[in-house]
C-alpha cells in the first residue's frame, strides 16, 4: 500500500487571516483544488491585457511547480478545455475575475482600492466545461504576484532557490486547500534593499561570470534581484552606485527589466532624484558637484533624470551631499547657510518632479534621509514639505539614531527607516557576513514603526551575498511586523533555515545561529584584526587594550572554544546533508560559521603569539605555524565557495570583503611589536616641536594617547639643514631612560625613551620633560607616566568587585528594578555580550514627570577599594 505524507502544513497564517494549505495528498474539503495529481494538470490562466508581471509571475510559478513535480502547467491567456484552471491578475485587468465577482462567485471588494493584497479562493463549477478554478486575484500588480508566489513557497520553492541555491521539494502530487483567504496590507507601505559596496562580490561575480557579455552588474542581474524581491514580497530597490559599476540608468534596459517586476526603483540617502551622483556626475563635462557654485546644471541633469523615468514607479530622494558619503560644500560654513542651501536644494528637486509628473506633487512618493551630518542640518530647522517622507537612519551598526518626535508623528509623508545590515564606513567596515543581531533589528525596527516609520524601509544589505539571513528577516519584518515578538526573533534564522534543510535540524540551527550571533555580537568576525590595529580608515593606529583576554576568565580561550564547537556542528551538518542541499548549506550556514571560527583562530592564536615572542618562548614558531594554517583553511573555504556549482558563484565571496584588514588581515597576528594592556603602566610622550629653524633641527614623537597604553616611545630627530647636525638628548629625572644621549645627523635619528618603574611611585601620575640641544636651539618634550597599583582581589567573589580600576556588570543583571505602568524593564534574549539585553521601557509611552524616587530605573550593587568619583560608561 501506498503511504502518503504530509508535505506541507505551511499556513501562512502570518500573511493570511484563513489558510491556504498545499498538501501531498488529496484533501477532503469543498475548497480542494488539485493542482497536479497522477493524471491531471491544472492550467494556468492570466489574462494578455494585464499587468507584465502577472505573466512573469505566472512563468515562474509555472517553473516551481515543474522543479517539485516534476510536471509542465500549461499557461495559457485563454481558457481552451482546461478542467481546472489557476486564474492569476488583477480586479483592474483580469477579465475572468472580474466576470467571477460579477457573478457572485468571488467578493473581490477588500480589494478595491487596497495596496498589494490578494485573494485566494477555490471557485467550484465557475466557468462553462472548467470544472474548479483556484483564483489569485491581486488588488494591484503586485497583490497578484505576492499571491501566486505564496503559493509557490508553500510547496516548498524558496524565494532564495536561485540566489543561495536552495533545492525545491520534491513531490509527485500538490493539492491546494484554499477557502476564500484574504491576505493583509503589508506593514510597511515600500520595502527594500539598497545593494552597496558592490566591488569585492556582486560587481566581480557579473562582471567575469554572470554577466560576462556586459561585463557589469547589468540587466540579467537586476532582473535575478527583482525576481528575488517580489517572491520575498519586497517591491522596492536602490540599485549599486559605487563607480566600479556603470550606473543603472546607463544601461536602459535595468528600468524596464525592474517594471517587468513590478518593482518601485529608488536611490540611497545622498543621491538626489534617482541620479547614481558618484558614478554618474561628470565634473570634466558637469561643472563641480557643488550646489553653491553649480545649482543649474545639478539641476538641469536632475530634471533630465526626472523626465526619463517618471513613466515608471519610483520612490523620489530629495538630497544633496557630497558625492559619496560625505558632506556638501566646505565644513566651515555656518550651519544657518547649511540649512538655507539644503532647504532651497530640496525645494527645487521637488519643483522638478512637480514639473515632470502630472500628479499632485503631494502624492508623489519622495522620501529625505537625514543621514550623518544631515541629521545635524534636519535639527537645525530645515523645512520639509509635510508630505515628504523622513527616513531615520541607525548610526550604521543597527541602532536608530533618532525617531519621529510627537510633531512629526503628525506628518502626513509619516517616516521610514534606512538600516545598515553591512556596512562601509568610519570607524569600521563589515562586509564579509552579515551578523546583525535578529533581535536588535527588532528591538530597534519595532520602536520605529510603532512611532510612524511605516512608509520606507530600506536595508543596505552590502552586495547581497553574505546577508541572505537578515535581507530576510527585514522584509518579513516589513510585510508583516505583527507576526515578530521579543520572544520569537532570535531564532528566526533557525526556522528559516529548518525551512530549506529539514524541521529535525531545528534544535541543531537554533544552537549554531544563536551562538554564531552572539559571539559577533562582542566581537563581528570582520573586527578580530581590531584588537591590534584598530582601523583602516583612521590611520591604522596599534593597541591591545581590546583584545580577549588570556588572563580573565579564560575569556579568549572560551571563545575559541565556543567557535570550535559550533564550527564542528556545522561541518558534521554538511557531510550529512545530501548532495543536493550542500551548496545552499554551505553558503546559508556552513560558509559565515566555519569562517567565523577561523578567523577568530587565526587572529586570537595570533594575539598569543605575539605574547610567547615578547616572552622569547620557543614555542611562539608553533603557534606562528598554526596562524598560518588558520590563515589557509580561511582562503580554502572561500575558494570552496567560489567554486561550488561549477563555480557559480566565482568571484562573489572573497576575504577582501574584510575591507580593514584587505591583504594585510593576515599580517595583523603575526605583528611582534610589543604593547602592554590598560591597567599596566602607561607612559605618554608630548612632542611640541613645530616652530622648526630652517637649517636647524626638528622633532617628532608618536602622538601621545593617554589611554593607549605603551610600554615605549620614540622620538625622530631630523635635520633639516645640508650639513651635519650635533645635538644632544637631557632627560629631567632618572625615571626617564633614553637609549641615546647624543649623536650627529644628516637626515634623521630615532631615540626610544622608556621608564624605570621601578622610581615611579605606585598609583601616582608622574611627569617629566626631555630636552633636546643642538648649536642654540633647544626643544622639549614632555613625558607623564602613570604606574598603577594592582588592587588585591578580597573574599567579596560572586559580586562586582573593582578590578584594575574597572567593574563590568551585564546590564541584564540589576539587583532591583522599579516600574511604572507605562515604563517596564524588559530582558531581551539573544542581544548582548551575554546574550541578554536590558530594554528600558516602552518607546513610545507618553513624556511623564516623575518624583525623584519614583523614576523608572535599575540599580546595581557593585564594590570598589576607594571612595571617590567614577565615570560610569553604558
Ligand atoms: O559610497 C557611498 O556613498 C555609499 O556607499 C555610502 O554612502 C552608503 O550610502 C552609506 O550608508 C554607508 O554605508
Amino acid at each position: 500500500m501506498r503511504i502518503l505524507f504530509l508535505l506541507v502544513i505551511l499556513s501562512v497564517a502570518s500573511a493570511l487571516q484563513s489558510q491556504v494549505v498545499v498538501k501531498e495528498n488529496m484533501i477532503q474539503s469543498k475548497s480542494a483544488f488539485p493542482l497536479v495529481t497522477s493524471n491531471t494538470k491544472a492550467a494556468v490562466v492570466y489574462d494578455a491585457d494585464d499587468y507584465l508581471v502577472v505573466q512573469k509571475t505566472a512563468e515562474l510559478f509555472v517553473a516551481d511547480v515543474e522543479s517539485v513535480t516534476g510536471k509542465q502547467l500549461r499557461l495559457t491567456d485563454t481558457v481552451k478545455g482546461d478542467k481546472e484552471i489557476i486564474v492569476v491578475g488583477t480586479i483592474e485587468k483580469n477579465r475572468l475575475i472580474r466576470q467571477l465577482a460579477e457573478k457572485g462567485k468571488l467578493d473581490i471588494s477588500p480589494l478595491e482600492g487596497a495596496w498589494e493584497r490578494y485573494l485566494i479562493q477555490t471557485v467550484s463549477r465557475p466557468f462553462p466545461g472548467v470544472s474548479k478554478a483556484l483564483v489569485i486575484a491581486g488588488s494591484d500588480r503586485r497583490g497578484a504576484a505576492y499571491g501566486l508566489f505564496s503559493l509557490s513557497e508553500m510547496m516548498g520553492v524558496s524565494p532564495w532557490y536561485w540566489w543561495a541555491d536552495v533545492p525545491a521539494k520534491k513531490h509527485k502530487t500538490l493539492y491546494v486547500d484554499a477557502p476564500a483567504t484574504l491576505s493583509k496590507t503589508p506593514s510597511v507601505k515600500y520595502r527594500g534593499i539598497f545593494l552597496n559596496d558592490e566591488d569585492w562580490g556582486l560587481k566581480p561575480w557579473a562582471a567575469k561570470t554572470f554577466e560576462k557579455e556586459r561585463g557589469n552588474i547589468g540587466p540579467r542581474t537586476y532582473a535575478k534581484i527583482c525576481e528575488l524581491l517580489l517572491r520575498l514580497k519586497a517591491n522596492h530597490l536602490a540599485p549599486a552606485m559605487h563607480p566600479v559599476s556603470t550606473a543603472f540608468y546607463k544601461i536602459p534596459e535595468n528600468k524596464l527589466v525592474a517594471d517587468t517586476f513590478a518593482i518601485v526603483m529608488g536611490s540611497s540617502h545622498c543621491e538626489p532624484l534617482l541620479l547614481n551622483t558618484a558614478s554618474e556626475w561628470d565634473s570634466k563635462t558637469m561643472g563641480p558637484w557643488d550646489y553653491n557654485k553649480n545649482k543649474d546644471k545639478i539641476n538641469e541633469v536632475l530634471s533630465n533624470r526626472v523626465k526619463e523615468n517618471c513613466a515608471y514607479e519610483n520612490v523620489y530622494t530629495l538630497a544633496l551631499r557630497g558625492l559619496h558619503d560625505a558632506a556638501m560644500g566646505g565644513g566651515d560654513v555656518p550651519m544657518r547657510e547649511k540649512v538655507k542651501m539644503l532647504e532651497s536644494a530640496l525645494n527645487a528637486q521637488r519643483d522638478i518632479i512637480a514639473r515632470h509628473i502630472d500628479k499632485p506633487v503631494e502624492t508623489i512618493p519622495q522620501a529625505f534621509t537625514p543621514y550623518k551630518e544631515v541629521l545635524e542640518i534636519y535639527s537645525n530647522g530645515l523645512e520639509l514639505p509635510d508630505d515628504v517622507t523622513i527616513i531615520w537612519a541607525d548610526d550604521n551598526f543597527g541602532y536608530m539614531k533618532r525617531l519621529s518626535g510627537p510633531h512629526e508623528q503628525k506628518r502626513s509623508g509619516r517616516a521610514g527607516v534606512y538600516y545598515h545590515i553591512s556596512y562601509l564606513g568610519v570607524p569600521h567596515s563589515y562586509l564579509w557576513y552579515s551578523t546583525t543581531p535578529p533581535a536588535l533589528m527588532y528591538e530597534e525596527l519595532r520602536k520605529a514603526y510603532d512611532t510612524t516609520a511605516d512608509r520606507v524601509w530600506l536595508a543596505n544589505c552590502g552586495d547581497l551575498k553574505g546577508a541572505e539571513t537578515q535581507i530576510s528577516l527585514f522584509l518579513d519584518m516589513a510585510y508583516d511586523i505583527d507576526q515578530f515578538n521579543a520572544g520569537n526573533v532570535a531564532t528566526y534564522p533557525a526556522r528559516w533555515l529548518a525551512k530549506m534543510f529539514g524541521e529535525q535540524y531545528y534544535d541543531l540551527f537554533q544552537d549554531i545561529t544563536c551562538s554564531h550571533i552572539n559571539l559577533a555580537f562582542s566581537r563581528k568576525p570582520e573586527y578580530m584584526g581590531w584588537g591590534y590595529w584598530n582601523n583602516y580608515w583612521g590611520g591604522g593606529e596599534k593597541r591591545t587594550d581590546t583584545e580577549f583576554s588570556f588572563a580573565n576568565y579564560n575569556e579568549a580561550e572560551r571563545r575559541l572554544t565556543e567557535y570550535s564547537r559550533i564550527g564542528k556542528k556545522a561541518e558534521n551538518l554538511l557531510a550529512a546533508l545530501d548532495e543536493e542541499s550542500r551548496p545552499a548549506f554551505y553558503q546559508l550556514l556552513y560558509y559565515p560559521v566555519k569562517g567565523a571560527e577561523l578567523m577568530n583562530h587565526m587572529t586570537i592564536k595570533g594575539q598569543f603569539y605575539r605574547q610567547y615572542v615578547r616572552q622569547q618562548r620557543a614555542a611562539a614558531d608553533r603557534l606562528k605555524a598554526q596562524v598560518k594554517c588558520y590563515h589557509d583553511s580561511l582562503e580554502i573555504i572561500t575558494d570552496g565557495y567560489n567554486s561550488l556549482l561549477d563555480g557559480k558563484w566565482k568571484y562573489m565571496m572573497s576575504l577582501k570583503q574584510n575591507y580593514d584588514g584587505t591583504s594585510s588581515y593576515f599580517m595583523i597576528p603575526l605583528m611582534e611589536e610589543e604593547y602592554t594592556p590598560v591597567g599596566a603602566p602607561r607612559l605618554a610622550v608630548q612632542a611640541e616641536s613645530e616652530n622648526l629653524d630652517k637649517g636647524g633641527m626638528s622633532f617628532h614623537a608618536l602622538p601621545a594617547f593617554s589611554t593607549y597604553a605603551r610600554k615605549s616611545y620614540w622620538i625622530d630627530i631630523y635635520n633639516q639643514g645640508t650639513g651635519e647636525l650635533n645635538w644632544s638628548v637631557a632627560p629631567s629625572d632618572d625615571w626617564i631612560l633614553i637609549s641615546q644621549k647624543s649623536g650627529k645627523t644628516s637626515t634623521e635619528n630615532r631615540i626610544h625613551i622608556s621608564v624605570n618603574w621601578d622610581k615611579v611611585p605606585v598609583g601616582e601620575k608622574v611627569k617629566g620633560q626631555i630636552d633636546i640641544t643642538s648649536g642654540n636651539q633647544k626643544e622639549s618634550v614632555l613625558v607623564s607616566v602613570f604606574n598603577p597599583e594592582s588592587p588585591a582581589r578580597d573574599e567579596l567573589q560572586g559580586l562586582y568587585v573593582e578590578e584594575n580600576g574597572y567593574i563590568s556588570i551585564p546590564a541584564a543583571d540589576f539587583h532591583r528594578k522599579f516600574e511604572s505602568n507605562d515604563i517596564q524593564m524588559n530582558i531581551l534574549a539573544g542581544l548582548g555580550f551575554e546574550g541578554r539585553s536590558l530594554q528600558l521601557g516602552n518607546p513610545t509611552a507618553p513624556l511623564q514627570m516623575y518624583r525623584a524616587g519614583d523614576v523608572p530605573r535599575v540599580e546595581y550593587d557593585f564594590y570598589t577599594f576607594n571612595a571617590g568619583i567614577y565615570d560610569v560608561y553604558t
